[in-house]
């Protein structure tokens, strides 16, 4: 071996061990930008849909308006329009999301309901949030909350449990999803943005 091919494999090494730290580095930043994303990690629908699960799944939509409320009480429009995360939604534009979502979850029960296995509409959330009212109050959109979720708990607590069975198709992937899953999953979601806005008030020391 020539000197000039050990230089070369001296710095072939040092360009693989800079690059393992690179990846390293990568995946330690994409570990953290997952944790900012699903601080309580994604949604996990257990094998077995319990009426304990349900029980807790409609006690927290009960909760979602009022905790939510609380939780935003104080802040100024600077604070609310602070990102969750480094390029994430603003706090704004969280409750405005929640808002609409959980609407939409609302008549996705009611076609389930009264279609057979009816196909749902899908939304570009991220194109609904660049729409101009989410830049407005969000006091408009926790009314809306409020009144969305009485009307989909009292709606909920009136199904009997063939009715929890019944499916819509999603068209993002073809999924059929039985509305107790959907139950599950909107809890999920209304635990997942309130963490969302409670980490970075944290982060903040704002509570
Ligand atoms: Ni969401």
């Amino acid at each position: 071996m020539n000197q000039a091919s050990q230089v070369d494999v001296k710095n072939l090494s040092g360009f693989f061990l800079n690059k393992k730290a690179n990846s390293l580095n990568l995946l330690m930043i994409n570990e953290e930008l997952e944790k900012l994303k699903y601080p309580i990690g994604q949604f996990h629908c257990p094998k077995e849909i319990t009426k304990l699960h349900i029980r807790d799944w409609i006690q927290v939509l009960e909760n979602l308006p009022t905790r939510l409320e609380k939780l935003v009480e104080n802040l100024d429009d600077e604070q609310l329009n602070t990102p969750y995360r480094p390029g994430g939604w603003t706090i704004r534009e969280v409750i405005h999301h929640v808002s609409d979502s959980h609407h939409h979850s609302y008549i996705r029960f009611k076609w389930a309901m009264t279609e057979d296995n009816p196909v749902i509409k899908a939304y570009n959330e991220q194109d609904w949030a660049n729409l101009h009212d989410y830049t407005s109050s969000i006091k408009i959109s926790q009314l809306h909350l409020r009144a969305v979720h009485a009307k989909l708990v009292q709606f909920i607590k009136g199904l009997k449990d063939s009715d929890l069975e019944r499916t819509f198709i999603h068209p993002e992937g073809n999924r059929t999803v039985k509305l107790k899953e959907n139950l599950g999953i909107y809890a999920w979601h209304s635990n997942h943005h309130y963490a969302h806005i409670e980490s970075v008030m944290k982060k903040k020391d704002w509570i």
